[in-house]
């Protein structure tokens, strides 16, 4: 494995950072998860718009040009020689002092990126869907650190997502401050009722998914219908006739039992399952061409 640190690549035994790098002393710094299908990375120009956007919030100047950044991203990915990958891009405060003033951190900040080969849930969890639990920790509030940011502090995500594997469930709900539903620990959540699409909006304190804008493009192109965004509680999820989950990672994939409340049937119901099939196509069929010179507009 080729993995890209500050310009160069490196064996993956020879990719490493200084101990002073603030993003290991503080979690300061900011990362995206981003998945490349059948040649394409998938809505590659979203994820660097969100870490650039996260970047700005943090006061954190990229080490190089978002264009830059693409190109090296690109490259890891052919150095690896993949077609389908799960790229994580890490960009890091740099090498400071023991304090914490940024100032300190004189050195252009970190850049990291790693292409690796997927993993995915098993296939017959997309079939059986996922059983959630709702976490004791909340979502912290808009006004704190806003949640839009995806740095590298995760640690209530980690301890959530914990929560869950302790009480044998696959993910967490996070409620926000006033307790309506945020997202989980590493997905957003939809539901659906009355044959209506829900998701919890923005300002709920979420991370803004681009697998959830994918999900509502896909929604209002190919299903002709609209995703409502809408505040929406534990209650809301309990009741609901379908709710599913979205994220790089997972990508589209049913909740079945939700703090032991079955959902629906029980398995993933006929939304979820139209949805995860459209999204797979979508996803091989659009995105940043990695080999090819010309590039896909989408
Ligand atoms: N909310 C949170 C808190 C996330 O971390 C999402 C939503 C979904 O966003 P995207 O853009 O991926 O649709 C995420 C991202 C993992 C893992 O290993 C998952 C994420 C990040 C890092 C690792 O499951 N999810």
């Amino acid at each position: 494995m080729k993995i890209y640190v500050d310009g160069e690549f490196y064996e993956k035994d020879e990719a490493k950072v200084s101990v002073f790098d603030h993003g290991v002393l503080y979690g300061d710094g900011i990362f995206e998860g981003i998945r490349a299908y059948n040649g394409r990375v998938f809505r590659l120009g979203e994820h660097l718009k969100r870490l650039e956007e996260s970047a700005q919030a943090i006061f954190l100047t990229l080490p190089i040009p978002l264009r830059k950044i693409e190109e090296a991203l690109l490259e890891t990915v052919r150095q690896n020689g993949l077609r389908d990958a799960y790229i994580r891009l890490v960009v890091t405060r740099g090498v400071g002092d023991l304090g914490l003033d940024m100032r300190k951190c004189k050195k252009n900040a970190g850049l990291i990126i790693i292409a690796d080969k997927i993993e995915l849930y098993p296939e017959s969890y997309y079939e059986k869907g996922l059983d959630i639990i709702t976490s004791s920790i909340r979502q912290r509030g808009t006004d704190q650190l806003a949640p839009n940011i995806k740095s590298l502090n995760y640690l209530a995500n980690i301890l959530a997502r914990a929560e869950a594997t302790r009480a044998g469930a696959q993910e967490a709900i996070l409620l926000n401050q006033q307790g309506y539903v945020s997202e989980c620990s590493g997905d957003n959540i939809f539901y659906v009722y009355e044959g209506r699409i829900y998701t919890p909006p923005v300002y709920a304190g979420i991370l803004e998914g681009v697998t959830r804008s994918a999900i509502i493009d896909i929604v209002r192109e190919k299903m002709n219908g609209q995703v409502i965004e809408k505040l929406s509680t534990l209650f809301e999820l309990y009741r609901a006739d379908e709710v599913f989950l979205t994220g790089t990672g997972a990508e589209v994939i049913a909740g079945v039992k939700i703090d032991g409340h079955v959902i629906g049937s029980g398995s993933a119901g006929p939304i979820t399952r139209k949805l995860v099939a459209l999204f797979r196509e979508y996803a091989r069929l659009t995105g940043t061409l990695i080999y090819e010179e010309a590039k896909a507009s989408k």
